[in-house]
C-alpha cells in the first residue's frame, strides 16, 4: 500500500491541480477499503469482526434454508435388534441403549453409493432454498468429513471413503448456495465427553472431569478443520449444548473462537445456553452468545420481535431417517408455514433425512419440488421481506418490503372482496404477484384503517395466492 501511495505522490506532484491529486488518492483509498473489507478483513489485512448487521444481511434476506440430518443412524433407520425406537431416528444410540462397541460397527455398513452432492444441492436450489445446514457431527460423534483428530469419520472408518462435506462444499459453491454446518457439542462417542455415561448418554446431571480436554483437544480443533477447509461457511449451527459440562462462558468463548477463524460467519444461540428448550430463545434479559434464536418444531405465535430467529422443522416426525416414518406434512402445510414464519420476521429451516444409500426420501423430494414451483412465482414475497406491519389477518399472512405489502391469501374471499384492516397508508396500486402484466386490481378505502381489494372469483393458487399492495410511506 505504501509503495502505491508514494508512487501516487510523485504522480500527483506532476498534476497541475492539487484537487486532482486529492480525488485520485481518495478514490484509491476507497477502493482499497472496499476491496479488503468484504471478507471481514481490515485495510491492513487483519481479520476484524464485521458488524452483526453486515454478517446477518444474507441470512435475513434468505428466509429459507434446508436442514440435513445424515449419519450412521440412517443404517438402522429407526430399528434395533428388531425393535422400533419410540423417538427421532438420530437418537437410536441413546434410545436403544446401544454401547459404543455395538454402534461403531455401523461404520462398516455406511456406504451411501447413491449420494450425489450436486443432486442434493440441486433439489435444495430448485426448492428456493438459499442455505443448507448439514450435520457435520451429531450427538453420536460420527464425523462426515476427513478429520485429522479422529478415525471415527467417513474416510477412515467406512467403505465409502469420500469426504461428503468436501463434495457438498464444491456443489454449493457451484450452485450459489451457502453451506452451513450443524455441530453437536454433546458427544456420545468421545471418552472425555458423554461416552462414560452409557447407557445414560444424555444425562444432563453427570459431569466428565476430562470435558475441558475434549473441548481443547477435540471439539475446537474439529471446528477449526470445518471452518478452514470447507468454508467460507454461512452458519455454524451448534446443538447438544444443554449438558452439565457446557456453560454460557464456554459458549461465549466458543462464539469468539469461531468468529476469530471466520469473521463473517453466523452462529446460532445454541453455542451457549440461550435456548429455552424448544422455544428457542430465553426471555430473561441476560446477554447470551449467538446471533439468532432457534425455536424447534414450532413457530413463535407473534414471532420474536426485535431478534433474529429461525424455526427448524421436520417434514415427518424425525430428523434422522426412519424407514417407517411416513407421517409427512402436506405441501400446503409447509407452504403456509413458510409464509407464516416470514410474516413474523423469521427464517424457515426445513429438514430432510437422507437414507443409508445417500438418497433424500421421495416424499421429501416431492414436497421440495412443489415448494419450488410456488417459490419460482412468488419468491419476491419471501426473500428480503420483513415481518408484517398489520395485525392478525383472517385470510392468511402478510410480509413486507419498503413501499410494498405482500398479502398471502390462504382463504380466498368467496365474494371476491379481500378486506385489509389496519392499513392507513394510501394504496398506489394492487395486483397479483403471479400476474406478469401486473394488471391493476381495484381498491376501495372503506374507512381510515380498512381497504377492500376486488380480486378474481377463483384463487389463482389454491394454497397461497399473493396479492401485492404498493403503498405510500412506511
Ligand atoms: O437432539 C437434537 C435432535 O436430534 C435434532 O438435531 C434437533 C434439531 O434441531 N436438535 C436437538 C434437539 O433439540
Amino acid at each position: 500500500m505504501h509503495d502505491r501511495t508514494s508512487r501516487l505522490r510523485i504522480y500527483a506532484s506532476t498534476c497541475r491541480s492539487t484537487i486532482n491529486a486529492v480525488i485520485i488518492i481518495a478514490a484509491l483509498c476507497i477502493f482499497a477499503i472496499a476491496g479488503c473489507q468484504q471478507e471481514g478483513t481490515s485495510v491492513l489485512g487483519e481479520k476484524q469482526p464485521l458488524s452483526k448487521d453486515e454478517r446477518m444481511k444474507w441470512w435475513r434476506d434468505a428466509r429459507f434454508g434446508m436442514f440435513i440430518h445424515w449419519g450412521l443412524y440412517a443404517v438402522p433407520a429407526g430399528e434395533w435388534k428388531g425393535k422400533r425406537i419410540d423417538s427421532i431416528g438420530e437418537w437410536i444410540m441413546e434410545r436403544a441403549d446401544i454401547p459404543v462397541s455395538e454402534y461403531e460397527p455401523l461404520t462398516k455398513k455406511f456406504n451411501p453409493v447413491k449420494f450425489n452432492a450436486d443432486e442434493w444441492v440441486g433439489i435444495a436450489k430448485n426448492a428456493g432454498v438459499k442455505y443448507i445446514v448439514i450435520t457435520s457431527k451429531h450427538h453420536d460423534g460420527f464425523c462426515l468429513w476427513d478429520s485429522k483428530v479422529t478415525d471415527y469419520d467417513i474416510i477412515d472408518a467406512t467403505p465409502f471413503k469420500r469426504d461428503i462435506l468436501k463434495e457438498l462444499s464444491k456443489a454449493c459453491k457451484k450452485q450459489g448456495i451457502k453451506l452451513c454446518f450443524y455441530h453437536s457439542i454433546m458427544d456420545w462417542h468421545h471418552p472425555d465427553a458423554q461416552r462414560p455415561f452409557y447407557p445414560n448418554y444424555n444425562d444432563a446431571k453427570q459431569s466428565n472431569p476430562n470435558f475441558a480436554r475434549y473441548v481443547d483437544n477435540y471439539l475446537k480443533p474439529q471446528l477449526k478443520e470445518l471452518i478452514t477447509n470447507y468454508g467460507p461457511l454461512g452458519v455454524l449451527w451448534f446443538d447438544g449444548e444443554w449438558i452439565k459440562d457446557w456453560t454460557e462462558p464456554m459458549g461465549k468463548d466458543m462464539f469468539n473462537y469461531v468468529l476469530a477463524l471466520q469473521p463473517n460467519i453466523i452462529v446460532n444461540n445454541r453455542v451457549g445456553k440461550g435456548r429455552k428448550g424448544m422455544e428457542g430463545l430465553s426471555k430473561d434479559d441476560q446477554e447470551y452468545a449467538g446471533d439468532f434464536g432457534t425455536p424447534e418444531q414450532q413457530i413463535p405465535a407473534t414471532g420474536l420481535p426485535g431478534v433474529d430467529w429461525e424455526s427448524c422443522m421436520t417434514m415427518n416426525d424425525t430428523w434422522g431417517y426412519k424407514s417407517y416414518d411416513q407421517n409427512w406434512k402436506s405441501t400446503e402445510d409447509l407452504l403456509h408455514k413458510l409464509a407464516d414464519i416470514a410474516s413474523k420476521g423469521g427464517n424457515f429451516l426445513l429438514n430432510v433425512g437422507p437414507n443409508a444409500e445417500g438418497l433424500i426420501p421421495g416424499p421429501s423430494v416431492e414436497r421440495l419440488k412443489a415448494i419450488g414451483e410456488w417459490m419460482k412465482v412468488n419468491n419476491e414475497s419471501i426473500y428480503g421481506t420483513t415481518a408484517s406491519p398489520l395485525g392478525e389477518v383472517p385470510w392468511g399472512r402478510c410480509t413486507a418490503k419498503p413501499g410494498k405489502l405482500y398479502l398471502h391469501v390462504f382463504d380466498w374471499p368467496t365474494n371476491s372482496k379481500l378486506e385489509v384492516t389496519g392499513l392507513k397508508n394510501k394504496v398506489k396500486k394492487a395486483y397479483l404477484l403471479a400476474d406478469k402484466k401486473r394488471a391493476k386490481l381495484s381498491v376501495r378505502r372503506e374507512d381510515e384503517e380498512k381497504v377492500v381489494v376486488s380480486v378474481p372469483s377463483e384463487a389463482p393458487d389454491p394454497i397461497n395466492t399473493v396479492v401485492v399492495l404498493e403503498i405510500e410511506g412506511k
